[in-house]
């Protein structure tokens, strides 16, 4: 009566069976395929260099800090240094004042047959703390750096009415 013949069910439970494999073979290599070697491996070499390098920044801030401290000195009397302004002492008189910029040096030039001092402060008295107190013989030069910016009165110890001053920016 019936000419088709239908697939038996034996069968079809092969077919899907087979699938089934090979659908698991796919996930398994799927899971297998992230190799662990890549993110894992290199990361403790970078991590030394890591702490060479900050203890390298942490002498180089010692080193600084030493640099900053030898610097604190507002001024200071510098034999070598190349000035950019000169200050002549005529008749105990120290003359007008100068301009100059932070790090630039002063020349004082005593044409004096007398000798003076060239000190931070006023009216013959030092400041507490002066930079500078520098005696200046006859027909001597002093130069002196002046790091910080500031107005700095000049007085004479031994010539109390002695008094210029720098001006440094
Ligand atoms: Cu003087």
């Amino acid at each position: 009566m019936f000419n088709t013949v239908p697939t038996p069910p034996a069968q079809k439970r092969t077919m899907l069976g087979a699938s089934l494999a090979t659908l698991v073979l796919a996930l398994a290599a799927c899971s297998s395929s992230p190799s662990p070697s890549a993110a894992g491996g290199g990361a403790s070499q970078p991590a030394a260099s890591q702490a060479a390098a900050s203890q390298a920044a942490a002498s180089q801030a010692a080193a600084s800090q030493a640099a900053a401290s030898q610097a604190a000195a507002a001024c200071a009397v510098t034999p070598s240094a190349t000035s950019s302004a000169t200050i002549e002492i005529n008749s105990s008189n120290f003359g007008a004042a100068v301009t100059i910029s932070a790090g630039q040096a002063v020349t004082f030039d005593n044409k004096d047959s007398t000798a003076h001092t060239i000190t931070q402060g006023t009216n013959g008295t030092a400041v507490s703390g002066a930079c500078v107190n520098e005696p200046i013989a006859a027909g001597a030069t002093v130069i002196v750096t002046f790091n910080v910016a500031g107005d700095y009165d000049i007085t004479c110890t031994i010539h109390p009415a002695m008094q210029t001053q720098v001006h440094v920016t």
